[in-house]
């Protein structure tokens, strides 16, 4: 989850009892993160960012639909550059040992393994979740792209 406009906090909090409400179970959440924005215009706000995990019997684009309506209940235009500041993102990050690609939905999320802002609240949850493709724990993401950060 990610926002910067509007009370993010609260913002966050609707979005998970409405996924309750929509039939993700067992979820956890992550402490909320403040972080820098990555990839965006200059003047920028710093971005609220959580992970969570949950259950879902339904496929990641059922998964994908819900999240988008959420993000358009919580004021967020359907069209929407990544580069603009936003009261509601909600990203699919991993979906069980998916893989996917469609024009609309890829998974793992292609860019989560280069962001501080995902990998660093999904390994207080979940750090022995792997990255279908390379096998890579979320742990292990992490502790490579700190490395990384430091070079
Ligand atoms: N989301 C983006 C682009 N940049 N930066 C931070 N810190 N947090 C985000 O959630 C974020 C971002 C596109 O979705
Ligand atoms: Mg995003
Ligand atoms: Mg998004």
């Amino acid at each position: 989850m990610g926002g910067n406009l509007g009370n993010s906090a609260k913002i966050f909090e609707q979005a998970i009892r409405k996924l309750t409400e929509n039939g993700v179970q067992s979820i956890r959440q992550s402490r909320i993160y403040r972080t820098a924005p990555v990839d965006c215009v200059p003047g920028t706000p710093d971005f609220s960012n959580a992970a969570l995990t949950g259950e879902w019997t339904g496929t990641a684009t059922d998964l994908l639909a819900l999240t988008q309506q959420l993000e358009r209940e919580a004021g967020r235009p359907a069209r929407h550059s990544s580069r603009e500041s936003r009261t509601l993102d909600l990203d699919l990050i991993l979906f069980g040992g998916e893989c996917f690609d469609s024009p609309a939905l890829t998974l793992p999320h292609p860019r989560a393994r280069q962001r501080l802002f995902v990998l660093e609240p999904l390994a207080e949850i979940a750090p022995e979740m792997r990255f279908p493709d390379t096998g890579e724990s979320v742990a292990e993401a992490l502790a490579r792209l700190r490395t990384e950060a430091e070079a």
